[in-house]
């Protein structure tokens, strides 16, 4: 028999201040005109648009790292109340898709998945595709956009407290980390992955063993410890010729045939329990280009493909 399908709850973050340039904050919207809840309905789920998540007012009084951590009372009101909502959501049994909104949102959207998963006893993996590490402190940072700290403060990382204050905060296992597509990394940036032995598959690895081969690695370790899987896709994974529309862009990214691989592969696992598209700045896009193209991988992403090759929809019901 086919397992249910997930509930899934569309969260938009309109976040574009952990950016050096505006304009994520268009993103959701334009992920909802190109589609995004009617292609997973197409697919059989059933998908509720919850419409934006509002940043936490008052905004939390932070004592600020000025150039080091640039607008990080926003950020951080942000951060909190997307914590509560990824949370609240798992909590309540739905899968949560966040739409960015820049990537400063993952501190809120994992933080809240890994509340949930510590309380629901089950060990939390988070596939962070990007062309960058996002692996930066306040005290490495070479430009203090907080987008480039995000996988940082998740693994637990020093120097970014006020960010959740008094509020939950539960890090991830940094050995649960896995980051994958990457091609752009900071000097100190680099030292800090190498000391804390994240898992690094950058393009180089990609040229030479092929996504799937790597992604397997990756999914076969989430399966063996019976893990919960987050994705944080960063549009900037992808190659600029084929998703123009991100802030930092970097050659060299993932062809549009090894995304959609990763994304098939990632359905077809059954692991993956939440979801952030994030970067997609449409200010810089091409006549709608990248939001059609995130839309078209998230489908795949939920089980659409051209034959069925195994279940239908193997895609994991959260825990309630
Ligand atoms: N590593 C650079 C920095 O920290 O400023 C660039 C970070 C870009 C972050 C983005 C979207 O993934
Ligand atoms: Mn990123
Ligand atoms: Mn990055
Ligand atoms: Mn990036």
């Amino acid at each position: 028999h086919t397992p249910p399908k997930p509930r899934v709850a569309l969260l938009g973050a309109p976040i574009d201040l952990g950016a050096s340039l505006r304009g994520a904050c268009m993103g959701p919207a334009a992920l909802r005109i190109a589609g995004l809840e009617e292609a997973l309905r197409e697919r059989g789920f059933d998908v509720e648009d919850r419409g934006d998540v509002a940043p936490r007012t008052p905004a939390p009084q932070v004592s600020g790292r000025g150039e080091r951590a640039r607008n990080l009372a926003e950020i951080a009101a942000w951060a909190r109340s997307l914590s509560d909502a990824a949370y609240e959501t798992m909590r309540d049994g739905a899968m949560p898709v966040f739409l960015g909104g820049d990537h400063s949102l993952s501190m809120g959207s994992v933080n809240g998945v890994a509340r949930h998963a510590a309380e629901a006893g089950r060990e939390l993996f988070v596939l962070w595709l990007d062309a960058h590490a996002d692996f930066n402190t306040p005290a490495s940072t070479p430009s203090g956009n907080m987008h480039g700290m995000s996988a940082a403060l998740l693994a637990g990382e020093e120097g970014l407290e006020e960010v959740f204050g008094d509020e939950p905060r539960r890090p991830i296992d940094p050995a649960n980390l896995h980051l994958f597509g990457i091609r752009s990394i900071d000097r100190d940036e680099r030292n800090l992955l190498v000391a804390r032995g994240i898992d690094v598959v950058d393009m180089r690895l990609i040229d030479e063993h092929g996504a799937s081969v790597l992604m397997r690695r990756v999914l076969e370790r989430v399966a063996a410890r019976n893990g919960m899987l987050h994705v944080s896709f960063d549009l900037d994974a992808l190659d600029p010729a084929i998703a123009p529309g991100v802030g930092t862009d970097v050659p060299g990214g993932l062809t549009y045939r090894e995304a959609h691989l990763i994304m098939e592969m990632l359905h077809d696992s059954g692991l993956v329990t939440s979801l952030d598209v994030v970067e997609l700045n449409p200010y810089l896009d091409e006549r709608g280009k990248s939001a059609r193209l995130a839309v078209d991988l998230v489908s795949s992403l939920f089980g659409r493909q051209v034959f069925a090759r195994g279940p239908d929809n193997a895609l994991a019901p959260a825990l309630p």
